[in-house]
This record gives C-alpha cells, structure tokens and sequence, in this order.
C-alpha cells in the first residue's frame, strides 16, 4: 500500500497508478497576469506565481509516468452565451467579462489573456476542459472522461484556492472522487482565505478530502517502480 502523508490523515493511492489524474485549475494568464480578469475584479495577481514552478513539478512527473493530466480554463464563448448576466454583471469594475482588455477581451475563450500560462502549457494527449463557471464538473465533460477513463483518485491544483478549487473539489467529492488538495500548488489572492479553505476541507475526519504537500505527494509517486 502506497500512501501520502495527508491531513487529517494519510491518503491512499490505488495500486494502478492511471487511476489517479492530476488536475491543473485555471492557471491561466487571466488570473495571474497583469491586465486580465483577476485584476479586472480588483486584485494582486502576484499572490499565484509561487505555485507555477510546484504545479510544473507534478506536472512532470505525471508526464514523466504517462498519468492523465487534466487542465481546466475558465472562460465564455465571444458572444457571451453560456455567460449567465448575474456573472457579467458582479464586481462593479471599470472591466467587465467580454470588454476589451491589454490581453484581449477580458475572460474570453481563444484570447491570449485567456490561455494557460507558459510555463505549464499543455501537450498533446492531455485534456483541456473550458468551463463557463467556477465549478470544473458544471457544464463541462470533465466527468465523462474520468469515468471513461477509470479515474477513481485527483491530485488538485491550480487557482483560486477557494473559488474554483474549492468548488471543483466539492463537486467532485460528491461524485464519488479521492479527492487530494496539494497545498503549495494553490493559492488565492487573499492567503488568508487559502488557509481558511484548506482547514475546511480537511476538517471533521476529512468532509471534503485531504491535503498534502507537493513534496510528500512527490515521495509517495516515487515509491512506484
Ligand atoms: N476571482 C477568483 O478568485 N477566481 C475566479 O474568478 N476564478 C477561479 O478561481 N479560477
């Protein structure tokens, strides 16, 4: 038996390793660049950037063994159709979803403000899910494809802790999901919210999952030949 060393408790891996997919979230330059959504909505973007060198490192041991890699977008279609107009509305900036911004129009799908950031752009034989909520399972394929793929195990990770993680994380608890949170590998703009999030979900015996560091996560993939 291969296990992380989790809060509350340790975390189980499943003998067959492709059982477990690792889940990127949003890391878009939307949310962590200058002059996209995030800073549309008033915030320091800078508070993210600490987890794309962590992220990069799963990432490449997923690569690395061949395991499903996921990555999700946030983002609407450019006539703002799948857009309901209570989100275009929130927020009360001077941008809003569909305006132009210094990245092109703002929380778009196809525009380069849009894309997955650089460093942890995808390959071929990974999947893409764009996703027009917060939540990755909400009008979205991701779970056709996990069951179609006999994914039973999520390593999460991504932005922001408790908007789109957390809820991704919720719903896929509920359907069923070994659901893991890699704490370094997730932030929000406000730190005091992410720590708030991670306590939540590991509290009472685990109500959401569990979490874990990038660093025991890792220990524990290598104890597989
Ligand atoms: N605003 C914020 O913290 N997050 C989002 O709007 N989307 C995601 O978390 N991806």
């Amino acid at each position: 038996m291969v296990l992380i060393a989790a809060q509350p408790y340790d975390y189980e891996l499943p003998s067959d390793l492709q059982k477990v997919a690792l889940l990127i979230i949003d890391m878009q330059r939307d949310f962590l660049e200058p002059g996209g959504f995030g800073e549309a909505l008033g915030n320091d973007v800078s508070h993210l950037s600490a987890t794309i060198p962590i992220i990069k490192s799963l990432l490449e041991i997923f690569r690395r063994r061949q395991l499903p890699v996921f990555h999700t977008v946030e983002g609407h279609q450019p006539d703002l159709s799948d857009c309901p107009p209570s989100k275009l509305r929130r927020g009360n900036g001077q941008l809003k979803i569909g305006d132009p911004g210094p990245m092109g129009r703002i929380l778009i799908l196809g525009e380069s403000g849009n894309a997955i950031i650089s460093e942890l752009q995808p390959i071929p034989g990974e999947i893409v899910i764009s996703k027009p909520g917060k939540g990755a399972f909400y009008q979205t394929s991701l779970e056709s494809y996990l069951h179609k793929q006999g994914i039973t195990h999520l390593m999460i990770t991504g932005v922001t802790t408790e908007v789109c993680v957390q809820t991704t994380m919720r719903e896929a608890n509920d359907r069923g999901f070994e659901c893991l949170l890699v704490e370094d590998a997730t932030a929000s703009y406000f730190p005091e919210f992410k720590e708030s999030t991670l306590e939540m979900i590991r509290a009472q015996g685990g109500i959401v999952g569990w979490t874990a560091t990038a660093a025991n996560v890792m220990q524990a993939f290598g104890n597989y030949s």
